[in-house]
This record gives C-alpha cells, sequence and structure tokens, in this order.
C-alpha cells in the first residue's frame, strides 16, 4: 500500500448537473485509487441513510412538500453531521472522493430563487475541498443520455439555472472544468490525472475552511 505515515488525505468534490456523469466517475475514480492500494472513501451528498437523509430523499422523491428554506438548511446538516467523521478520516491519510458538496447546495437552492448569499451562510466553516472537479456536459449530449427521473429538480429549464448557478459559483483558484461529454474511458483519465495531482499537492498543506 502506499499509506505515508503524518501525511493527509486530499478531500476532492466532482460537481456537475444531473447526467453529467459524476457518480460513474467517482465510482470509477475510487476503484482505481483502491486498486493502486490508496486510502480512499467514497462519500456522496445528500448522504439519504441518516434521518437528516431521510427527509431530504422524501422531499427529493416528492413524497413530502416542505418550505426552501428548511430544506436548504437540511442539505447543509446532512453535510455538517459528516465533518467530524471526514476530518478524522483526512488527518488519518484517507483522500475523500465526494459526490456533490455545498456548491449542489447553494446551485439548487439560489436557482429556486433564494438569494446566493443566504444559501451560503449555512456551509460557512465546512471543511474546504482541495480541488473541485466540475464535470461540464451540453443540454444535447445530456438528453441523448436518455430521460429525466421522476425526483425533484430533473427538468432540463430548472438544470439550465442550476448550471448558470455553477458557473457563477466557480472559484478559479480552486475548481477545474472537465468536459463530460467524451466516453466514460475518456473523461475517467482526465479526472484520474487531476486527483493524483491533488492527493500529491494536498500532502503537506493544512485542511481550510469553506468561505472564511
Ligand atoms: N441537491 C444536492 C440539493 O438541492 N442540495 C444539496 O445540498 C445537494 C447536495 O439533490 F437534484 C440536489 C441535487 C439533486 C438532488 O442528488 C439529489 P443526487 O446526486 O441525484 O442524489
Ligand atoms: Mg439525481
Amino acid at each position: 500500500g502506499c499509506v505515508k505515515a503524518g501525511l493527509r488525505g486530499a478531500l476532492i468534490v466532482l460537481e456537475g448537473c444531473d447526467r453529467s456523469g459524476k457518480s460513474t466517475q467517482c465510482s470509477k475514480l475510487v476503484e482505481r485509487l483502491v486498486q493502486e492500494g490508496r486510502q480512499v472513501l467514497l462519500m456522496r451528498f445528500p448522504d439519504r441513510t441518516t434521518p437528516i437523509g431521510q427527509m431530504i430523499d422524501s422531499y427529493l422523491q416528492q413524497t413530502v412538500e416542505l418550505d426552501d428554506h428548511v430544506v436548504h438548511l437540511l442539505f447543509s446538516s446532512n453535510r455538517w453531521e459528516a465533518m467530524r467523521k471526514m476530518t478524522e478520516l483526512l488527518q488519518s491519510g484517507t483522500t475523500i472522493i465526494v459526490d456533490r458538496y455545498a456548491y449542489s447546495g447553494v446551485a439548487y437552492s439560489a436557482a429556486k430563487g433564494l438569494s446566493v448569499d443566504w444559501c451560503r451562510q449555512p456551509d460557512v466553516g465546512l471543511l474546504k475541498p482541495d480541488k473541485v472537479l466540475y464535470i461540464t456536459v451540453s443540454p444535447e449530449k445530456a438528453a441523448e443520455r436518455g430521460q429525466f427521473g421522476t425526483e425533484r429538480y430533473e427538468k432540463l429549464d430548472f438544470q439550465q439555472k442550476v448550471n448558470n448557478m455553477f458557473l457563477y459559483l466557480k472559484d478559479p483558484s480552486y475548481w477545474q472544468t472537465v468536459s463530460g461529454e467524451g466516453s466514460i474511458d475518456v473523461v475517467h483519465a482526465e479526472i484520474y490525472k487531476l486527483a493524483t495531482q491533488t492527493i500529491k499537492e494536498s500532502e503537506h498543506l493544512p485542511l481550510l475552511k469553506l468561505w472564511t
């Protein structure tokens, strides 16, 4: 294995709209890093397995209605409840690959009309990712990948608003855009290259906090 004493793991987030290929790419990346003998963990937000996550799941499946502010705070709480575990893992040398994070939180809620500034506040102080890989696909390409599902937010006009919010939020100091339009293997090769660079660069850097 490649577990080096004293070095921390990297926090790497994949973001993007629905059907950008995020989840596929997260799994492929983690699989490859595990094969190489690295300490790595895949996480996703929302984490639907916790009590808060189950409330979010019911909201997404449209079996309950919640005020936009309420559900925004639930998504944020669902990240906060993972922070202790994530901090300990990173400090003990485990790299964490995360499928969606606070950027989805702000982008989806702001696309519904909440203020960006208000939306950021509950996530201030969360662990700051070492790298955000923003996967882009054109609406045409996304449409080729089949019909949207039946969950809340899975509508073309809403996804376009979300995409615009992501572009507004992106911070070039630690975000990188990756085209999600190539084959799964081509996109994977690019993500793998950026992820392994990030792991190397982050080893000796302090863990920072979001939006402070
Ligand atoms: N989503 C996800 C939010 O609205 N806010 C958040 O903070 C997060 C993490 O939940 F439509 C939205 C994005 C998506 C939905 O995500 C469920 P997955 O990745 O499809 O499970
Ligand atoms: Mg989805």
